[in-house]
């Protein structure tokens, strides 16, 4: 049996500039010190009136990066800028912000490569061991051919390997036919992109002062419910659009695991198929786009990656059509894993202390949201030792080339 590489796939940092930008902002998103304790928070969801999360340098240090990577034995890491990216920028500093950022990420890369260089133990190539997705400049009112451009930056970047976006594009959703030319380009050049949620669907639950419900559940709800709703409607409105029946080769990694999409997908389909609409303008029924999917397996349990590798595995079953014919279920296990990548959602989710603080000196800690992935993956009945080591870390080098 080859020995495990453990590939980070969901991993998240804020540039230094993007850090002095959110400093400087007097509404979200923004980096604020009017917490009791006067400590720095991260206010970035859209209705978090008060507080945010304590930020340190966990969220923008190279050498926290690192040390994170070491203490939880991660080969390479591919580093994404953590939301809401640069949905919040105007057109002209967005497209300036995302030429930066690349640049800036690039560095981060090189950085970490003297970093590993400097200490050199571990079986992974040290330049291999940071690797980034880059930044569109997908905000309001941006031209479509600089999003284009940046993919060929990006493209030329030897260290980034796709891309992040959020679930706006350029402020009407992803179904958008202004970036039609965006999937093109990202599929003729073999860039990964990689979906992530940030506003949540169903977070009008909030109420006026940012508690998320009539008891103050914290950030539990928005990113428990709303982030996999957000990703699941993105995902699907791409979908039914005919993004995939145009551009077959588009590659889209989706968050935790699809979000709640892949739960949802029977019922999807029979929504379709009841709306003739909809149904007449796409290739296949909805269930087969998910086998054309890339899925982080950031869903913290077994059973949920179980479910998500077999409703991917079926997807084989609607390839011809919109009947269901040929294929058991059983001939389709270990299809959907092959489409897995392990990932830890870090700097978010760090450890808490008994009394619920928030442990911000972290070089010491292991993370239980690190070791929760790892386990779910070690402990899903149905897979072969060797799907597992696909999900670890194998099916991200072939995915990315690392
Ligand atoms: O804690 C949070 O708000 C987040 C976030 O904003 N983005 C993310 O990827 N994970 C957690």
């Amino acid at each position: 049996m080859s020995k495990r590489i453990l590939v980070d796939c969901h991993t998240h940092i804020y540039t230094k500039r993007l850090v002095s930008l959110l400093r400087s902002r007097t509404v979200n998103p923004r980096i604020h010190t009017n917490s009791p304790d006067g400590s720095e928070k991260l206010a970035i969801l859209p209705q978090e009136v008060l507080g945010g999360r304590t930020v340190g340098p966990q969220y923008w240090d190279v050498r926290n990066k690192a040390s994170f990577m070491n203490r939880h034995a991660i080969d390479i890491s591919i580093v994404s800028l953590a939301n809401p990216w640069l949905d919040f920028l105007d057109a002209p500093q967005a497209v300036t912000s995302a030429y930066e950022c690349n640049a800036d990420l690039e560095q981060y890369c090189a950085d970490a490569t003297k970093l590993f260089s400097a200490e050199a133990k571990g079986e992974v190539e040290v330049a291999r061991r940071m690797k980034a997705f880059g930044i569109m400049p997908l905000a309001d009112g941006v031209e479509p051919k600089e999003v284009v451009k940046s993919l060929e930056v990006i493209k030329q970047s030897p260290s980034l390997c796709g891309a992040i976006l959020g679930s706006r594009g350029l402020g009407k959703g992803l179904d958008d036919p202004a970036l039609e030319p965006v999937w093109e380009k990202a599929a003729e050049l073999g860039l990964v992109l990689f979906l992530h949620p940030h506003y949540g669907v169903g977070a009008d639950a909030s109420k006026p002062d940012g508690l998320w419900g009539a008891q103050d559940n914290g950030h539990v709800l928005p990113l428990a419910l709303g982030f996999p709703f957000e990703t699941a409607a993105a995902t699907t409105r791409l979908i039914l659009a005919g993004v995939f029946d145009r551009h077959p080769n588009l590659k889209l990694l989706v968050a935790h695991s699809g979000g709640a999409l892949p739960i949802l997908s029977s019922r999807l389909a029979s929504c379709v198929a009841h709306d003739p609409h909809v149904c007449n303008r796409l290739k296949h029924d909805p269930r087969y786009y998910l086998g054309k999917l890339y899925y982080d397996a950031v869903a913290y349990g077994p059973e949920e990656l179980e479910a998500v590798d077999r409703i991917i595995g079926r997807a084989e079953r609607y390839g011809s059509g919109t009947d269901a014919k040929g294929g058991k279920i059983q001939d389709m296990v270990e299809v959907g894993v092959q489409r897995m990548m392990f990932g830890t959602d870090h700097p978010f989710f760090p450890p808490t202390k008994e009394d619920g603080t928030v442990i911000t000196d972290d070089q010491t800690e292991t993370w239980r949201s690190v070791t929760e992935n790892l386990e779910a993956i070690s402990d899903v009945p149905s897979w072969s030792q060797s799907a597992k080591m696909g999900v670890f870390g194998k099916n991200a080098v072939r995915l990315f080339g690392l």
